[in-house]
């Protein structure tokens, strides 16, 4: 049996890590290709400064930034088979910039045979149904030369946060100053001194909106569509109803307020955006805690022998792209059955409807926590306190609700190894250097 398996970030790694495991342990593995279209793994967080095109002129695939922190505590995506002590031989704090997370996601990959598994700066072009199998056409970015391939199932990990969602405002194409989406902001110190507004009310415009006030932005505006973030954000930031159009450089909102700005950041979004997955094996889903048309949120029903990994929005993250992994892989050797179609078709009805009812911060929380469970106790993948887990994103919640500025500096118990974070010895809103030895400086000072 040949697998392929498109992208080597966090949700690629750990299906390689999976099939890894269950081949170290004794099992007969299928042969496994993965195509991997950047020069290294760890998808968005393996950080680039290029924006638009890269130097093969495929789509930039990053969307981080530098001075990334974690959104949320480093407790709730901890692999339940590497802790964070583990790899770094200390407990550190709980909200560590994205070369930390970066490190230890490639540090648990290269624990594992899994890289010669990988085909870098190889891009899938093309995948439809042939017979009992797949056709796979990819193309090797440095010779420019196209590969067609037969694979008996096909694992589709290639993210959904890096193709930007970009709406039009009237008078933005005259706008004075720049304008980029989130997908292209790189360095806050760019919007120093500056007027700034964003467009968006989640995480990317929280957080971009946040970087530039703490490198010196002037002001910074953020405009909404449906609801206000509402937190008790810093003098020099606020929150209005949307914007509706540019006169020059004032921009206009609904509740017939104006402010000049410098630069606008288009903090609206990405989409999920397959264009080499055939018509019938394509998914199409907004960004949302259950996609329709995949069984157990990773099984293409419709064509059983593909399979998506992370395609949810994210609350758990690398612990949920393991759970879907182990389960994928189970699948494929066969060791989890795939049902009927109505028996599918039950089960994605009856999550669907668990999903409407999700319907704030917490019980969305309790439904990803739920989901993850479902999934990894139908596996071998370790178990792991989940409902520590849930208590600390809860919490984290609610700091975030008390001081958007201070909740990094709050500390979380590992839902692994049970010990208690240290707290960071400098707050975040002093901390201004991203690197692995100045936070880890930071985490010895701390002990
Ligand atoms: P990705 O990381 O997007 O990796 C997909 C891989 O597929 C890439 O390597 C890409 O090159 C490859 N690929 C794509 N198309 C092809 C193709 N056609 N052929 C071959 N290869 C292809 N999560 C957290 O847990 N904590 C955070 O603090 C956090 N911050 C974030 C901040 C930003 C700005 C963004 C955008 C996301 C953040 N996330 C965070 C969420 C993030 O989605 C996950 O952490 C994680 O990166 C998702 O992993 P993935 O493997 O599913 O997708
Ligand atoms: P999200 O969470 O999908 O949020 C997108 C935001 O963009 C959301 O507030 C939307 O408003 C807003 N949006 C989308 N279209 C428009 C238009 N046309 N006008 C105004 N506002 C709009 O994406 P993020 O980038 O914030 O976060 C994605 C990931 O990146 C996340 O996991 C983080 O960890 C980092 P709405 O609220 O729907 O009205």
């Amino acid at each position: 049996m040949r697998v392929a398996i498109i992208g080597a970030g966090p949700s690629g790694l750990s299906q390689l890590r999976a099939f890894a495991l269950a081949k170290q342990a004794g099992a007969e593995v299928p042969e496994i290709v993965c195509f991997e279209k950047q020069g290294e793994w760890g998808g968005l967080w393996a950080y680039t400064w290029r924006t638009g095109l890269d130097e093969y002129g495929e789509p930039v695939h990053c969307s981080m930034y530098r001075y990334l922190w974690s959104n949320g505590p480093k407790e709730c995506l901890e692999f339940a088979d590497y802790s964070f002590e583990e790899h770094f031989g200390q407990p550190i704090p709980s909200f560590p910039p994205r070369a930390v997370l970066h490190d230890y996601i490639v540090g648990r990959a290269a624990k594992s045979a899994i890289r010669d598994w990988i085909r870098f700066r190889t891009a899938v072009r093309r995948v439809e149904r042939d017979g009992d199998g797949f056709r796979v056409l990819s193309e090797d970015l440095t010779t420019r030369t196209q590969t067609e391939e037969r694979f008996d199932k096909v694992i589709v990990a290639t993210g959904h946060f890096s193709i930007p969602n970009v709406p039009e405002f009237p008078g933005i194409d005259v706008f004075p100053g720049r304008v980029i989406h989130a997908h292209d902001f790189r360095d806050a110190l760019t919007f120093k001194g500056q007027d700034l507004l964003i467009v968006g009310a989640s995480y990317s415009a929280e957080d971009i909106g946040l970087q530039c006030w703490k490198y010196g932005a002037k002001s910074v505006t953020m405009t909404y569509r449906t609801a206000a973030m509402g937190f008790d954000w810093p003098e020099t930031m606020e929150e209005r109803p949307l914007l509706q159009r540019l006169d020059g450089d004032v921009a206009h909102f609904a509740d017939g307020s104006s402010k000049r700005v410098d630069a606008i950041i288009l903090c609206t979004g990405y989409q999920h955006h397959f264009p080499f997955m055939a018509d019938d094996l394509k998914l199409r889903t907004t960004n949302r805690l259950y996609s329709p048309g995949l069984w157990k949120g990773v099984v293409w029903a419709a064509d059983p022998g593909v399979f998506y990994l992370g395609m949810q929005d994210q609350w758990y993250t690398f612990t949920m792209f393991d759970a879907e992994a182990w389960f994928a892989r189970d699948v494929i050797l066969g060791r989890i059955a795939v049902p009927t179609k109505a028996e599918m078709e039950a089960d994605m009805a009856a999550w669907a409807a668990r999903e409407a009812e999700a319907d704030d911060a917490y019980k969305a929380i309790d439904f990803q926590a739920a989901y993850v469970k479902e999934l990894a106790d139908r596996t071998d993948y370790p178990g792991f306190d989940i409902d520590s887990t849930v208590a600390s994103f809860k919490a984290w919640k609610k700091d975030k609700q008390k001081s958007i500025t201070g909740y990094r500096d709050k500390a979380f118990p590992s839902a692994v190894t049970g010990t208690m974070s240290p707290a960071p010895s400098v707050k975040w809103v002093e901390a201004m250097d991203d690197s692995i030895a100045a936070f880890m400086g930071l985490a010895q000072a701390a002990e």
